[in-house]
């Protein structure tokens, strides 16, 4: 089966250029002007449209358990949302309990990730320390194809990874080639101020953003930091919400450390006033972690994706309805922390992104789709638009515009951050390793299509990195 994209102008990392691109099953096999329509090609006129590589959402939560329930985006229905976006591949976390052995919880993920509509890798989190988990992520490692490892400094009593098994985890890592990555919220604060706020009567969703101040993030942003400095390993920190955790970012940066940051469209564009909304399934509806910050942290960490401190956008896509939220009614601490967004990243970034200005669309591309492909090692496979990458594309219109609801979304839930914003910038068709799942509004999402991407160790960044530091 072949199909040409015939007529658009394809953008890659580096350039814009006019070209037909052709599918040949599940890889691109030609890129270039004039392409000859071999008998049987479908053809899909593209004049007019952009055509770049599917984006890559390398932070979701699918199907979790989390907080006494279950995230209701499963692995089928956010990647098909996913796909209805343009995003054509995720990355998902394993998250074993405390004691759990990881290689099972590692196989009960990639049960239940069998069901998805596109492709997707693992990030396995540590929550607990022994000898097993040692042994284990060298297994993951070398046989699995799980390349970064996922440290929560928050959710005490739960998940939460103390100093001592940062120190081990982030060490192995480093005798493995394989890639830190941390959320950066002190915990033990966390819990400290959300206790003493419901001592106050302070119960309602409000409370939420004032028991995680910016001061709690940039705290364990810098510690983890100094951890990978010492210790001499890259850093990865997932969903930087705020100026102290990106300031932390520019300094090693600019100190010569190797650390890449991650935003979340959501935090691109909501501010923290949504929490002192009356409503609560509206205030509810927004209650995830880090939550949504006050206006200057906006604007900053837009300065940021521009500068280069940070690389990635994504969406910590993490479905919870309204029923699942009122778990929280009494007290904050109980809502399920998470929001939607797979569906909506990329029209978010092009509308807010390419369409101010802030920007170019090869910017676009790297920040949703090359860098978390370079970054996890699924590049040039992912992220590029190249003879032999898999046909993971998006075919873009950058003029037609769209309503985003939760009533017209495809994700399961019954609540959109977004809810009301008209986007400019649409995805009309979308490919997953050459099928046809999304084209002009019919999705064609196929269940089980999607296949598991196993990642290699090192890589040119881990690499330099040992040249820099002497590590490993
Ligand atoms: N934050 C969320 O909001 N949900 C899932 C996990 C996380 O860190
Ligand atoms: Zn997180
Ligand atoms: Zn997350």
């Amino acid at each position: 089966m072949s199909t040409l994209i015939r007529g658009g102008t394809v953008v890659d990392a580096e350039h814009s250029y006019r070209a037909d691109v052709l599918i040949a099953g599940e890889r691109i096999a030609a890129i270039g002007e004039d392409l000859e329509v071999p008998i049987g090609t479908e053809v899909i006129d593209a004049g007019g449209q952009l055509v770049m590589p599917g984006g890559i959402d390398p932070h979701t939560h699918m199907q979790l358990p989390f907080m006494g329930t279950v995230a209701s985006d499963d692995f089928y229905s956010g990647t098909a949302a996913g796909l209805a976006g343009g995003t054509t591949s995720i990355i998902d976390f394993v998250i074993p309990n405390p004691q759990q052995p990881l290689m099972e919880a590692f196989e009960t993920w990639r049960g239940w990730a069998e069901k998805a509509a596109a492709d997707y890798a693992f990030h396995v989190a540590i929550t607990w320390w022994d000898e097993s988990v040692h042994r284990d992520m060298g297994l993951l490692a070398s046989e699995h194809g799980v390349s970064s490892f996922k440290h929560f400094m928050a959710y005490k009593n739960a998940i939460m990874c103390d100093d001592e098994v940062l120190v081990n985890s982030f060490s192995r890592c480093i005798e493995l080639g394989a890639l830190p990555t941390v959320h950066a919220e002190n915990g033990e604060l966390v819990f400290r101020l959300q206790k003493a706020l419901v001592e106050r009567g302070i119960t309602g969703p409000e409370g939420h953003p004032m028991s995680r101040p910016p001061a709690v993030e940039g705290e364990a942003a810098n510690r983890a930091i100094r951890i990978a400095e010492v210790l001499g390993t890259p850093l990865y920190i997932v969903h930087n919400s705020c100026i102290p955790a990106l300031q932390a970012i520019a300094r090693a940066r600019g100190e010569g450390q190797r650390v890449f940051g991650e935003v979340l469209a959501g935090h691109l564009l909501i501010d923290d006033s949504v929490y002192r909304n009356p409503d609560f399934e509206f205030a509810a509806g927004h209650v995830m972690s880090p939550p949504f910050r006050p206006k200057e942290h906006q604007e900053a960490l837009w300065q940021g994706l521009q500068a280069g401190h940070l690389h990635t956008t994504a969406t910590d896509h993490c479905c919870f309805c309204a029923p699942q939220k009122a778990a929280g009614k009494d007290d904050f601490t109980k809502i399920p922390n998470g929001c939607a967004g797979i569906e909506d990243r990329m029209s978010v970034l092009w509308h807010y992104g390419v369409g101010s200005g802030r920007l170019t669309p090869s910017e676009f591309v790297r920040v949703t789709s090359t860098n978390a492909a370079q970054i996890f090692n699924l590049y040039p496979r992912k992220g590029a638009v190249a003879v032999g990458a898999d046909a993971d594309l998006v075919v873009w219109d950058p003029a037609a515009s769209r309503t985003i609801s939760a009533k017209t979304h495809h994700q399961n839930i019954d609540f959109n951050v977004f809810e009301g914003r008209t986007v400019t910038g649409v995805a009309t068709h979308t490919f997953s390793r050459g099928l046809l799942a999304w084209a002009n509004g019919d999705l064609r999402a196929v269940r089980g299509h999607g296949r598991y991407l196993k990642r290699p160790l090192g890589g040119d960044y881990v690499e330099a990195n040992r040249r820099r530091t002497g590590a490993g």
